[in-house]
């Protein structure tokens, strides 16, 4: 037997035409249209290509972007600066600042710098403690992302275990937190391993839902998982190999070998990645409603 794919690419798809098509109505209502803006610093490649994506996927949903792009020598009072300039435009709705941040920058002071209104990524502690106790806010893009493709997959996961590797604040954190929550998706019994843990694969092969977000290639392998689990592949890794561009995309989940054991499974590219773009939209067409105003 071989793993249903779950196609993020065609899901991340069809939330954008459903954003295309409330953004169209909202021109003809107020002839107004929501506006994004991603801040960038520093040259790292793949940031580059994951912010030339969105600006290009907002376009074609009728969401206004703009990129400010900075240098890696810029200071962290200069971005600071540039935030509180962007938070005090009543023309933007959404502001996300691309991590990962130069060192000398400190991103915790900067995701605190960024209006909670404004926080399309979720990542403001505002955001993140209204989520963790339930109530509406701007969810991270990419574990909403998660959560959406379980939703249109009609994965169940209530009562199911649910294993989560990684206890990032992006990613692993709060997906433990939403996968545990009284929703659907969601009510699953969840465990969060990180490397203090002992014997991972004893717990790995426990799950009946395994969300993988370590941030180590090809990680997971078949002997790790139980047979017809729901695998759930968030890492993004940028490997050499012999090909045009000199490398390939995989993720933390050795996808020959699990697709083969599991019932469900996210490809790299192809699975949660296009999905988080597509719930920033997303994000951003509900600031623009102002729906989680303080
Ligand atoms: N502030 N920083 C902030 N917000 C985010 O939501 C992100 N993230 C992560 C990195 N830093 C961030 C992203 O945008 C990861 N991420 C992201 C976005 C898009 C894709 C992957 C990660 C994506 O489009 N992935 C494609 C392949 C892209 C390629 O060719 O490299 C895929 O199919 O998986």
């Amino acid at each position: 037997m071989i793993a249903k794919i779950i196609d993020g690419k065609l899901i991340a798809k069809k939330v954008k035409e459903e954003i295309k098509a409330e953004v169209a109505e909202l021109i003809d209502d107020n002839n107004d249209t929501p506006h994004l803006v991603a801040i960038i610093v520093g040259e790292d490649a793949a940031s580059q290509t994951y912010v030339a994506s969105k600006e290009k996927a907002a376009r074609n949903v009728g969401i206004t972007s703009s990129v400010y792009r900075y240098p890696a020598e810029t200071t962290e009072e200069e971005l600071l600066n540039t935030i509180d300039f962007i938070n005090n435009d009543d023309e933007v709705n959404g502001l996300i600042v691309q991590l990962p941040l130069p060192d000398h920058i400190n991103v915790n002071k900067v995701i605190e710098h960024i209006s909670p209104d404004k926080d399309v990524d979720g990542f403001h502690p505002i955001n993140v403690g209204k989520m963790a106790i339930g109530q509406p806010s701007f969810i991270s893009a990419t574990p909403a992302g998660v959560m959406e493709l379980l939703k249109r997959y009609k994965v169940e996961t209530e009562g199911k275990h649910c294993v989560v590797l990684g206890r990032s604040n992006i990613v692993g954190s709060p997906l433990s937190i939403l996968m545990s929550k009284k929703t659907n998706p969601g009510n699953a019994t969840v465990t969060i391993c990180h490397s203090k843990t002992h014997d991972l694969p004893s717990i790995t092969k426990q799950a009946d839902i395994l969300i993988c977000a370590i941030g180590s290639p090809e990680f997971v392998t078949a002997d790790m998982i139980k047979k017809d689990a729901v695998v759930i592949d968030v890492g993004i890794h940028r490997v050499p190999a012999d090909t045009e561009k000199g490398y390939k995309i995989v993720g933390d989940v050795n996808f020959d070998e699990v697709s083969r054991k599991a019932s469900f499974i996210t490809p790299v590219p192809g699975g949660v990645g296009p999905m988080t773009i597509a719930m920033l939209l997303k994000n951003t067409l509900l600031s623009f409603k102002k729906e989680f105003n303080q």
